[in-house]
């Protein structure tokens, strides 16, 4: 085995022309690619260096992305390693490895980043990744995907760029990755989220009375948890609504109190199937800070959510949420707070919060999968819950808003709100936020208002 090679840091000011290469497939990044140890493309080491350009206008914390380097292993077991000289180390940077069907590639090595690695501004370049591959054998490169004869950095689609927590040829943000060889795990291999049977719901209806509304969505009645003791829960606090000016529909969920139980009315709009377990689930969501009527007191600890859930009382619970606290609450005082929170029966819970404002719309993607739970707010990955958060059965889809507690100083009425356009789930296939985006686009630029497919 052979020492990986460490460039001089003097080597890595001088570079990166780009060599004009068409990039196919979502263009967020750029990948450069340096063959460090083009002499040797049949001996025991494969060694890359790698750096990413942040395209787009938006800083892109490097912990929502990973890079994937697409090889055929010759029958040997590989070992990643890596310097980074950004964090001289390697601090910042994690390494895994996958099997893959696909031309050129039986496997590839994930190079995943830690919070430590801090975020790329919009146009930055990083330094170059130092990557390693060792097979303790000799092997041949020149039959990978990713390899090129390519001694000085320019930019390479053939090492790939994708949202964390994808399948392995899914979610790309960057490069091309290799086509897929049959399979049909309906990861895909054309980037463009190949999906066999999907839910989607713009919510165009006219009342929650029109029969297309009825037959896919109930509302709550009933009294009891959570929330407040003695609330009720009102179906008529779920409406459709036009969106400001526009002839788009939007779900819109109020809540209201007068600090009162009894003057305490909550909302939940559940899905009628219980049949959504792997796959992407999405919504646009608006969450709101303001009230839509009376005065806006810290006092009300309320919760404006989107989430998954099986009955409570299942042996085999589970449960994914996106749950904003406007008003704090849950320990955290005033401070609007979101919760990424996934439930099981057996196994407990495990949360991660952002304490910032959410008002306004955002794109929720949420991907469930016997790995586990990942969480997106606006394409940027906010929280990943392992293995033991993925359901064992079919989920109901649901929106609540409801009252942990209130400022019973203040009778002044006042009624908090959310809003849904739209929700989407596609089985079994994680797609990144840009293809979820892509496939809402494709359903209106087709003018259908609502789609289940879903076995
Ligand atoms: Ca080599
Ligand atoms: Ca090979
Ligand atoms: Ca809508």
């Amino acid at each position: 085995m052979k020492t990986i090679w460490k460039p001089s840091l003097l080597a890595l000011l001088s570079l990166v022309v780009p060599a004009g290469e068409s990039l196919a497939g979502t263009a967020d990044f750029t990948v450069q690619y340096q063959n460090y140890n083009a002499a040797g493309p049949n001996d025991d080491i494969v060694e890359a260096g790698i750096q990413l350009r942040n395209n787009t206008a938006a800083s892109i914390p490097l912990s929502s992305v990973v890079v994937r380097y697409w090889f055929t292993n010759n029958g040997r077991t590989p070992s990643p390693a890596c310097w980074w000289w950004k964090t001289a180390d390697c601090a910042g940077i994690t390494l895994t490895s996958g099997s893959v069907s696909a031309t050129g590639a039986d496997q590839y090595v994930e190079v995943r980043f830690t919070s430590a690695a801090g975020s790329l501004a919009p146009g930055e370049t990083s330094v170059p990744i130092d990557l390693g591959i060792t097979f303790g054998a000799s092997v041949n490169e020149t039959d990978d995907y990713s390899y090129g004869n390519q001694t000085s950095f320019a930019n390479w689609s053939k090492i790939t760029v994708h949202d964390a927590g994808s399948a392995p040829l899914s979610g790309l943000r960057g490069g091309t990755p290799p086509s897929a060889s049959g399979g049909g795990d309906g990861g895909g291999g054309d980037g463009g989220g190949t999906v066999s049977a999907e839910f989607f719901d713009d919510f165009s209806y006219t009342s929650t009375a029109d029969a297309g509304f009825q037959s896919w969505w109930q509302l709550r009645n009933y009294a009891g948890g959570p929330g407040v003791s003695g609330a009720q829960w009102l179906p008529s606090n779920a409406s459709l609504v036009n969106d400001g000016t526009t002839s788009n529909r939007l779900l819109r969920l109020r809540g209201s109190t007068n600090g009162t139980a009894s003057g305490t009315t909550q909302v939940e709009v559940l899905s009628k199937a219980q049949k959504f377990r792997y796959g992407t689930y999405a919504s646009r969501f608006r969450f709101n800070d303001a009230t839509l009527s009376g005065p806006r007191l810290f006092g009300d600890k309320y919760v404006e959510t989107f989430f998954t859930i099986t009955p409570y009382s299942s042996p085999n619970y589970s449960e994914q949420d996106y749950e904003y606290l406007p008003n704090g609450g849950w320990g955290q005082g005033n401070t609007s707070t979101m919760f990424l929170t996934s439930w099981d029966r057996n196994k407990g819970s495990r949360s991660n919060q952002v304490s910032a404002s959410h008002a306004g719309w955002h794109t929720l993607v949420l991907h469930v999968s016997p790995s586990g739970i990942v969480y997106y707010i606006d394409g940027v990955q906010r929280a990943s819950h392992g293995p033991e958060y993925a359901p064992t059965i079919g989920q109901y889809i649901a929106y609540q808003l409801w009252f942990i507690e209130l400022d019973t100083s203040n009778n002044t009425s006042r009624t908090y709100y959310e809003d849904a356009d739209w929700v989407y789930f596609a089985k079994d296939v994680l797609l990144s936020p840009n293809q979820v985006e892509a496939k809402v686009s494709g359903f209106r630029s087709a003018a259908v208002t609502r789609k289940d497919t879903v076995p």
